[in-house]
């Protein structure tokens, strides 16, 4: 898979380097690459932001380094492909096709397991981390004339810039990719997998500071053992998150 990331801030993503991520890199797994926006600039400065029309507090993020930037990314990726063949494709596959380009933003629909599932199985995701108060909206809609575009919110607060959300969505997708966990049974008894939050995890030694391992971990009881940690799962998600919880288990 091929994710690319336009920035100001490149070095910031170094952190792709370090853990499970680096590896799936290093394996060839996910083809990470990092841009700099400011490379798409003219002037000395280097100026990626200007004073907002109609006025108002902060910078928007201009327009053109981020129509150069992406159009070089998207251009590059269709000659990966290779030129269209003579193959009939009908309407559907071909908008299937185009790469998918997410915007982390505040204002975007919020990222949860099921996108992160969606986008493990994208063959290339485009990201654009705004800075200020946000990119020209002209960006968007041009944008979207040759790929899918996305806003995508981590949560309801404000982080400064799409770099922190973009780190986030990329190591809880990039997980999902196939490969890059050893283990793939470890996926599926996770928080999210199954819509509620996981159940409480145990290891030697069974007694620590006076505290108890529960009983039923310790009694080779597969069926009983699954029953517990199901309950588990159910009151944990009751008290912590009843939003989580279908109408008939609330
Ligand atoms: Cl995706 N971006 C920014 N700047 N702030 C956020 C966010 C994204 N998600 C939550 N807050």
């Amino acid at each position: 898979m091929r994710v690319d990331i336009v920035t100001i801030f490149p070095e910031f993503f170094q952190v792709l380097d370090v853990s499970l991520l680096g590896k799936a890199r290093q394996d060839g797994l996910i083809d990470v690459r990092v841009h700099d926006l400011r490379d798409a600039t003219t002037d000395r400065h280097r100026t990626v932001d200007d004073t907002p029309y109609g006025g108002g507090a902060g910078m928007v993020m201009k327009p053109e380094p981020w129509g150069q930037t992406i159009d070089a990314i998207l251009d590059d990726a269709a000659g990966d492909r290779g030129a269209p063949g003579l193959a009939v494709a009908d309407d559907a596959e071909l908008a299937d096709a185009r790469p998918l380009v997410v915007f982390p933003s505040p204002a975007g629909t919020v990222f949860t397991q099921a996108t992160a599932r969606r986008y493990a199985l994208e063959p290339h995701i485009v990201f654009g981390c705004g800075r200020y108060e946000g990119i020209d909206q002209r960006v968007f809609e041009d944008t979207a004339e040759r790929a899918r575009v996305e806003l995508v919110s981590l949560g309801d607060y404000v982080l400064n810039g799409g770099e922190v959300a973009v780190t986030a969505m990329i190591e809880a997708f990039g997980r999902l990719v196939p490969g890059v966990v050893g283990n793939p049974e470890s996926l599926v008894e996770e928080s999210h997998e199954d819509g509620l939050l996981e159940y409480p995890s145990y290891t030697k030694p069974a007694l620590w500071r006076g505290r108890e391992v529960p009983d039923v971990l310790l009694s080779g009881h597969h069926a009983k053992i699954a029953a517990w940690r199901h309950e588990q799962q159910l009151e944990r998600t009751r008290r912590v998150r009843p939003e989580l919880l279908p109408p008939e288990l609330g």
